[in-house]
């Protein structure tokens, strides 16, 4: 079953990164990821090793009784507030920067966008763990999609909410961006994406710690580097708390 979904997700975010070929596939650095991505589907649970290794997968067996919110829980924003209340329906998830088609996407058309199903593990520095059932769009088709330039070192994620007026965001680079494992989540645990756990999208990179996980994704950004951007740092705890950036588990 899992097999089956990976490989149907898989299947079409290849046609998509075909339809959308251009200088990217030039980077060796990608074409080596989507190559092991490809292999380590067609080899179910064998991992490959290094910075193309698959986060363990579980079963529903597996899942947690209960999944925990932690950090922010609602965005304070009015504008957050005017699209929760009529349930994000003319809410749009905007693509940008070193982009040649930057995008402007509603839940709906990221619904039926190719999906991707995943049970993982979501560990916290705060030390707790819980696993839970996510499912959601791979970001790398998103990416292709949107004509993702070769320029382009790092994906930044531009989120609703903020710490005493200063807005959260997260980062990676495309090593992970591209990981067939990297998804922006509507739906956890089969139901729609709760605003406690980051409605109306958050990332799931599964390699990555729990701070790394940014919810309520409004805008995703191609950039060349993190210098400039906020604090400079790649993500709001590694600005404010000295967490480093890479957060690989
Ligand atoms: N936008 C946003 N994303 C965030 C946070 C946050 O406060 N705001 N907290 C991070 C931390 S430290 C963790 S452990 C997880 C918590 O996700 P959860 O609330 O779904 O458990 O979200 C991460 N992503
Ligand atoms: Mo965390």
């Amino acid at each position: 079953m899992t097999l089956i979904t990976r490989r149907a997700a898989l299947a079409g975010a290849t046609g998509l990164l075909m339809a959308g070929c251009d200088r990217i596939t030039t980077s060796p650095t990608v074409r080596k990821v989507l190559t092991l991505g490809e292999k380590a589907t067609l080899s179910s649970q064998k991992l490959v090793t290094g910075r193309n290794a698959l986060a363990q997968e579980f079963t529903r067996a597996d899942l947690s009784p209960r999944f925990r919110v932690n950090g922010n829980r609602l965005p304070a924003s009015a504008d957050y507030a005017a699209h929760m209340t009529n349930g994000f329906a003319d809410w749009e998830l905007e693509v940008a920067g070193l982009v040649t088609r930057p995008l402007a996407m509603t839940l709906a058309q990221l619904k039926a966008a190719p999906q991707r199903t995943q049970i993982t593990r979501h560990d916290c520095v705060e030390g707790w763990s819980a696993i839970g059932e996510w499912t959601g769009v791979p970001l790398g088709l998103l990416l292709r999609h949107a004509g993702v330039s070769a320029k382009a070192q790092y994906v930044v994620f531009h989120c609703a909410d903020d710490f005493s007026g200063i807005p959260f965001y997260e980062s990676i680079d495309m090593v992970e961006a591209f990981h067939p494992q990297t998804i922006l989540a509507h739906t956890m645990n089969r139901q729609a994406l709760s605003v406690g756990h980051g409605a109306p999208i958050r990332l799931r990179a599964e390699r990555q710690l729990g701070y790394k996980q940014a919810k309520y994704v409004m805008k995703i950004e191609a950039v060349a580097s993190l210098d400039g951007i906020y604090g400079g740092k790649g993500g709001y705890w590694e600005d404010h708390s000295g967490y480093q950036w890479n957060a690989g588990i």
